[in-house]
C-alpha cells in the first residue's frame, strides 16, 4: 500500500469516526432562540418561572448527587474496611428500632423537603389570573392554531405551520437535501406564523385541540401544557426581553408529530402593537380574497357565524328547521347532494318561497356557510370543503 493510500484511508476513517462530531459542528451554528451547538445542559431561561424551574432541576439533582455519595460511599468503605481477609466479624443483631426509625424519618424529610421546594414553583406555574393578553392554542394535526381572544390583538386568529421547504427534508427525493439542510439553522424549528407577544405582559395560553393529543411545549419560557381534544388547559408566561423562543409538539401525535413546531416572538409594546394593526389588515384583506384557499376547520367555524346570522332564524340552530314550513338541512338531500345543486339553491334561492338569494354575501361566506352544512348536525359529506372559487365561478 502506497504511503498516500494509507493517509487517504486514515482520513476516511477519522471523517467516519469524526463526522458526526466535528463534522457537525463546523456545519451547523446555535440556532437564534433554539438550542445551541454541543448544548449539554438545559436551554438558557428566559423569565422567572424557567429560571425556578432550571434552579430545581439543579438543586434536585445535586441532593441526588449528594445521597448518591452518601450511600455508596458508607457501602463502598464497609467492604474495603470490614472485609473478612482483614478478620472483620459480621454483627448479627436483629431488629434495631433506631435503623428503622432513622430509615424511615430521614427520607421522609428529605421527600418533604424537596415537595416544598417545588410546591412554590408549581403553584406559580398554574396561577393564569389576571393576564393582560389571552391567546387560545390549537393543537392540529400538523399544526398551532393562535386565537387572540382579550387584551390587546384580540381578534387575531391564524395558523402556524412548519416553513421548512420539502426539499430540505425529503432526501430519498431531493439529492440536495443535505447540503440545504446544513445551510438552515433553523431546520424544522420554524414556521410561516409565529405567535407574536409583547414584552413584560402576562399571557395566558388556553390550550385545546381538534384532532389528537399534543402538548404546546416552549422550554425557554417553561411552558409544557398537554393540549386535550374537548378539553381546555391553560398555562401562561411572562417573557423578560424581546427575541425568538422555539418549541415544539411534545406528545406523539402521529406521522408529522416532528413537524409543528412552536414559535413564539417576543417584540416591545410598539412593535406588539403595530403588528397588531398589520395582521388585522391583513386578515381583513384575506377575508375578502375569494380566491384564497381555506382550510376545512377555518371555513367551518366561520360557516358557524354565516349560519347563525343568515340561515339559524328559519332553518333553526339545530339544523332540524320547521316542519311544514322550513326543511330540515339535518339529512337534506340537496346539502347532502351535489354540490353544483346547492351552489345554485344558495346563489338563486328558489322562486315561490321563503328560501331566497343569498348572492348579496360574499363569496367566501357562501362557501363557509355551505361547508359548515355539510359538516354540522349530523352531516357527513365526503370531500366537504368548498372553497369560494366555486361560488366566484357559478356567479352570472
Ligand atoms: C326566510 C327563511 C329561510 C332562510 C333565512 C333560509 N332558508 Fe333555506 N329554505 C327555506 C325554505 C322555505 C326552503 C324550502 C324551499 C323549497 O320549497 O324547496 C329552503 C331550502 C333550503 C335548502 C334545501 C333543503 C332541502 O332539503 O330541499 C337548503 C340547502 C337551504 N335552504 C339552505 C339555506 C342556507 C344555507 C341558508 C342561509 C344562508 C338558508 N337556507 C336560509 C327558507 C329559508
Ligand atoms: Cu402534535
Amino acid at each position: 500500500m502506497s504511503k498516500v493510500m494509507i493517509k487517504g484511508a486514515l482520513n476516511a476513517l477519522a471523517v467516519a469516526l469524526l463526522g458526526g462530531w466535528a463534522g457537525v459542528a463546523s456545519a451547523v451554528k446555535d440556532m437564534p432562540g433554539g438550542p445551541a451547538v454541543y448544548q449539554l445542559n438545559l436551554p438558557e431561561p428566559a423569565n422567572a418561572i424557567a429560571r425556578g424551574q432550571y434552579w430545581l432541576h439543579d438543586m434536585l439533582m445535586w441532593v441526588c448527587v449528594l445521597i448518591f455519595i452518601g450511600v455508596f460511599g458508607v457501602m463502598f468503605y464497609s467492604m474495603w474496611a470490614h472485609r473478612k481477609s482483614r478478620g472483620a466479624k459480621p454483627a448479627d443483631f436483629h431488629e434495631s428500632t433506631a435503623v428503622e426509625i432513622a430509615w424511615t424519618v430521614v427520607p421522609f424529610i428529605i421527600v418533604v423537603g424537596l415537595g416544598i421546594a417545588a410546591t412554590g414553583e408549581v403553584i406559580a406555574q398554574k396561577d393564569t389570573s389576571n393576564p393582560d393578553i389571552t391567546v387560545k392554542a390549537t393543537g392540529y394535526q400538523w399544526k398551532w392554531g393562535y386565537d387572540y381572544l382579550k387584551g390587546e390583538g384580540e381578534g387575531i386568529a391564524f395558523l402556524s405551520a412548519l416553513s421548512t421547504p420539502r426539499e430540505q427534508i425529503e432526501d430519498f427525493r431531493y439529492p440536495d437535501a443535505k447540503a440545504k439542510r446544513e445551510a438552515n439553522n433553523t431546520y424544522l424549528m420554524e414556521v410561516d406564523n409565529p405567535l407574536v407577544v409583547p414584552v413584560n405582559k402576562k399571557v395566558r395560553v388556553v390550550i385545546t385541540a381538534n384532532d389528537v393529543i399534543h402538548s404546546f411545549y416552549v422550554p425557554r419560557l417553561g411552558i409544557k401544557q398537554d393540549a386535550i381534544p374537548g378539553f381546555v388547559r391553560d398555562t401562561w408566561f411572562r417573557a423578560d426581553k424581546p427575541g425568538v423562543y422555539r418549541g415544539a409538539c411534545a406528545e406523539l401525535c402521529g406521522k408529522d408529530h416532528a413537524f409543528m413546531p412552536i414559535v413564539i416572538e417576543v417584540k416591545s409594546e410598539e412593535d406588539y402593537r403595530a403588528w397588531a394593526d398589520a395582521k388585522k389588515k391583513e386578515m381583513l384583506a384575506l377575508a375578502d380574497d375569494p380566491n384564497k384557499e381555506w382550510q376545512l376547520a377555518e371555513l367551518n367555524a366561520r360557516g358557524e357565524k354565516v349560519y347563525a346570522s343568515n340561515c339559524a332564524a328559519c332553518h333553526q340552530a339545530s339544523g332540524k328547521g320547521v316542519a311544514g314550513a322550513f326543511p330540515a338541512l339535518e339529512g337534506s338531500k340537496v346539502v347532502l347532494g351535489a354540490r353544483a345543486d346547492q351552489i345554485a339553491l344558495l346563489l338563486n334561492g328558489k322562486q315561490g318561497t321563503a328560501m331566497a338569494s343569498f348572492k348579496q354575501l360574499s363569496d367566501v361566506e357562501l362557501a363557509a356557510v355551505m361547508t359548515y352544512t355539510r359538516n354540522a348536525w349530523g352531516n357527513k359529506v365526503e370531500d366537504s370543503l368548498v372553497q369560494p372559487s366555486a361560488f366566484k365561478a357559478s356567479r352570472k
